[in-house]
């Protein structure tokens, strides 16, 4: 497994070079991505159309930036594709395009609809009798979204066991702390109410992460994985200001440099 660490560089150079992205929200992805891609999924990624693989739907998708790095660390392309961030015909879209990277199974990047795609995904697998299953990441912010709520009461309702929800709760949304835009409190009891199995841990901790993807359920699983945004480097940790900006140089230098 490649080491956060090489992750957050690369989404920090990525954002530098575009002159725009969101390192906030890719940075607190980081090892809950490392775990799907490299423990969890089964994928084939010289073959990503390959119809037995597991599915990842990143409905929080101005989180692409830790998505691409994790794609092109796991083999899906090249590495050195990284710096065509936001780039006109890259590939590498400022939020993810299904048709024009490999290894993508869903476009987002307006919020609230990535869980009613996964919904319909993982229902359409099991009709076909899969066993393919389907991870879908959510941000704290974007469960104000009312469209998700529709999904979380129809997912258990059908039954459909094989999605897993990623909840990346790092407290923060666009312009401030979530419980102040408005409080998705209590959490955990909305989802237990809406009939799903909820496991909580540390976000940032691999052993953790390992342990809450392994609960065995006959529920449909929800992990409200506790991250930090802005994770690892001091200045844009919890710091609503680092939702959606670039480090200007300096700004990356000194990025580079806490996480050596
Ligand atoms: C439907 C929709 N409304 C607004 C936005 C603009 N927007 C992008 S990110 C964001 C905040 C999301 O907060 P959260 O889900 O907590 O993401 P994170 O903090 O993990 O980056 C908003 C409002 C959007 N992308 N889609």
């Amino acid at each position: 497994m490649v080491a956060a660490k090489v992750i957050r560089q690369d989404i920090l150079k990525m954002i530098h070079d575009a002159g725009s992205g969101h390192p906030g929200g890719s940075l607190s992805l980081v090892e809950i991505l490392l775990h799907l891609y490299w423990k969890e999924m089964k994928i084939e990624p010289k073959n990503p159309a390959w119809q037995e693989r597991d599915r990842l739907i990143l409905s929080k998708g101005h989180g692409a930036p830790a998505l691409y790095s994790i794609l092109a660390r796991r083999g899906y392309f090249s590495v050195d594709r990284l710096n065509s961030l936001r780039k006109l015909g890259s590939g590498l879209e400022g939020h993810p395009h299904m048709q024009s990277l490999p290894g993508l199974d869903c476009s987002t990047g307006s919020l609230g609809h990535g869980l009613g795609i996964a919904a319909g995904l993982a229902l359409g697998l099991s009709l076909k009798k899969s066993k393919s299953r389907v991870f879908c990441i959510l941000g704290d912010g974007e469960l104000q979204e009312g469209s998700i709520w529709e999904s979380a009461m129809s997912i258990p309702a059908l039954k459909q066991t094989n999605i897993t929800v990623v909840i990346d709760r790092n407290h923060v949304q666009l312009d401030d702390f979530v419980k102040n835009v408005m409080p998705v409190e209590p959490l955990a009891e909305k989802w237990l109410s809406f009939g799903w199995f909820v496991v909580t841990c540390d976000g940032h901790n691999m052993d953790e992460l390992k342990k809450a993807f392994s609960t065995k359920t006959d529920k449909p699983l929800v992990i409200i994985a506790e991250t930090v945004k802005g994770k690892g480097i001091s200045f844009m940790e919890n710091n609503a200001l680092w939702h959606g900006k670039a480090p200007d140089e300096e700004q990356l230098k000194n990025a580079l440099k806490e996480l050596k």
